[in-house]
C-alpha cells in the first residue's frame, strides 16, 4: 500500500519524518516504495527545520500563517490553527500536486497531536479540504493523544484534543487514536524520548504497507495482504499493535524436522507475538468492542504454516468475536516473527469519551474566562480613550 503522508504542527511533521525514514528502510531494503510523498506542515519555523529525513525544499516543508504568528506557532490556539489551516490550505494542496507519483498512491495519512493548536486545529480542515479534492482516495487520520502529566496541568488539553476529535470524527475515513502515555509504560527509560515513541509509533505501519507491494515471488505469502484489505479494515475509530518473537537463526539439523514438537512451538511463537500486539495496543480498548480486525503474520517462510496462521485467527476471533477479521502472511527476514493488529470500526472508546464529558463541564469555565479576558483588554481601551494616536 502506498501513502501520501502529512504531518501538522510539530508532533505531526516529526511523526511524518519517520514514515519518510520508514520509506527509505524498504527502498534499501526490500526495493520497493511504500510513501508517495511526505510533507510536514507548520506555523512554526524552527520546527520545521528540526525535521532530517523529509525534503528541505518549501513545497516539503510549509509554513502556514506566517503573516499571522510571524513563523513561531500558534500557542495551542486551536481555532487559530484551523483558521490558518483555512487560508493557506491551497498552499498544501498545491504541494500535494507536485508529488511526482501521485496517481500510484492508494490513502491518505494525516498525522497530528490533538493537544496542540497547529496540528489539531489543521488537521479536520485539511481532512477535509483534501476529501473534497481527491473524492476517490480514503483519508485516515493517525492523532497522538497527551500524556496523562499534560492532561492534569492543562486543561485546554483535553478541550482541544475533545474539539480535534469531535472534527476528525465527522471527516476522516479513519482515525488511529495513538496515547502518548502508553509508550512511556513500556519503558520508562523512554520518558521524554519523543524520538523513540515516534519510532514505535510508526513501526507498526511497516510490514503492513510492504507486504502488499512485493514483486520477489519469494516474499509473496499464501495470502497477500494488500491495500484493499486493510482500506476495508480501517473504519471510524481504530487501534493498531505490534509484537514480536525471536527465533533462533540456526536450526540443528534435528529440529529441522517437521515434528508436533517444532509445531507447537512455533505455535507458541505466534501467540506470543500476538499478545505482545494486543496489549500494547496504541491506545487502551477492549478489543470486543471492534467491529473490524486484521492481523499480518511476517515471519520466515519455513516458520509459517496454515496451522500457525488459522490458529492467530481463532485466537483474535475470541478476543474480537464481533469483528470481520482479515489476514495475510508476509514471508521474510531471518530469525524473527512479528504480528501487526489493527482493531477497527471500535463503537466504544472510553477515552474519547471521557475527553468529551470533561471538556463539556469545562466549557462555561472558559467561556467565562474568556470573557473575563476582553472586559479587561476593553478597560483598558476606555481608561486610553482621551490620549491621541500616532496612527
Ligand atoms: N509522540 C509525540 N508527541 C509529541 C511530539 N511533540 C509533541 N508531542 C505531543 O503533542 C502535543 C502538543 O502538540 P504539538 O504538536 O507540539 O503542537 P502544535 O500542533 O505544533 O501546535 P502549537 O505548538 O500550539 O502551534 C502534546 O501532547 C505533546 O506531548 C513528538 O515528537 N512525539
Ligand atoms: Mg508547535
Amino acid at each position: 500500500m502506498k501513502l501520501v503522508v502529512i504531518g501538522f504542527g510539530q508532533c505531526g511533521g516529526r511523526i511524518a519524518d519517520e514514515f519518510a525514514r520508514l520509506n527509505r528502510r524498504a527502498r534499501g531494503y526490500r526495493g520497493i516504495e511504500i510513501i508517495t510523498g511526505v510533507f510536514a506542515v507548520n506555523t512554526d519555523a524552527a520546527d520545521l527545520s528540526g525535521l532530517t529525513t523529509i525534503r528541505s525544499d518549501y513545497q516539503h516543508r510549509i509554513l502556514i500563517g506566517g503573516r499571522k504568528t510571524g513563523g513561531h506557532g500558534v500557542g495551542k490556539i486551536n481555532e487559530l490553527g484551523a483558521e490558518i489551516a483555512t487560508e493557506d490550505g491551497d498552499k498544501i494542496i498545491d504541494a500535494i500536486r507536485t508529488t511526482r507519483r501521485f496517481f500510484e498512491s492508494d490513502a491518505f495519512l494525516l498525522i497530528a497531536a490533538s493537544a496542540g493548536g497547529t496540528g489539531s486545529g489543521g488537521i479536520p480542515i485539511m481532512t477535509q479540504l483534501i476529501k473534497e479534492r481527491y473524492g476517490d482516495k480514503p483519508v485516515y487520520n493517525l492523532i497522538v493523544l497527551p500524556f496523562e502529566h499534560e492532561e492534569t496541568t492543562e486543561e485546554r488539553t483535553i478541550y482541544n484534543s475533545a474539539v480535534c476529535l469531535k472534527s476528525v470524527s465527522s471527516v476522516a475515513d479513519a482515525i488511529i487514536l495513538v496515547d502518548n502515555q502508553r509508550y512511556v509504560r513500556k519503558d520508562f527509560s523512554l520518558r521524554n524520548n519523543l524520538a523513540k515513541i515516534n519510532a514505535l509509533i510508526a513501526e507498526p505501519f511497516y510490514n503492513l504497507l510492504c507486504a502488499g507491494e512485493e514483486k520477489k515471488p519469494k516474499h509473496i505469502g499464501a495470502r497477500m495482504l494488500d491495500a484493499g484489505d486493510i482500506m476495508q479494515t480501517l473504519v471510524g475509530w481504530t487501534v493498531i499493535g505490534y509484537g514480536k518473537s525471536l527465533l533462533p537463526l540456526i536450526r540443528l539439523p534435528f529440529e529441522q524436522r517437521r515434528n508436533f514438537r517444532k509445531k507447537s512451538t512455533e505455535t507458541h511463537k505466534g501467540i506470543h507475538a500476538m499478545d505482545e500486539a494486543i496489549s500494547e495496543l496504541s491506545l487502551n480498548c477492549n478489543p470486543k468492542d471492534a467491529n473490524r480486525a486484521l492481523y499480518l503474520l511476517a515471519a520466515p517462510a519455513k516458520e509459517m504454516n496454515m496451522d500457525l496462521v488459522k490458529e492467530l485467527g481463532d485466537y483474535l476471533r475470541d478476543l474480537a468475536p464481533k469483528a470481520v477479521i482479515r489476514n495475510g502472511d508476509y514471508p521474510r527476514e531471518k530469525g524473527v516473527l512479528d504480528v501487526t493488529v489493527i482493531l477497527s470500526e471500535l463503537d466504544k472508546v472510553e477515552k474519547v469519551r471521557d475527553y468529551y464529558s470533561t471538556s463539556t463541564s469545562l466549557i462555561p469555565e472558559i467561556k467565562q474566562r474568556q470573557e473575563e479576558i476582553k472586559g479587561k483588554l476593553r478597560e483598558i481601551e476606555d481608561a486610553s480613550k482621551d490620549i491621541p494616536s500616532l496612527l
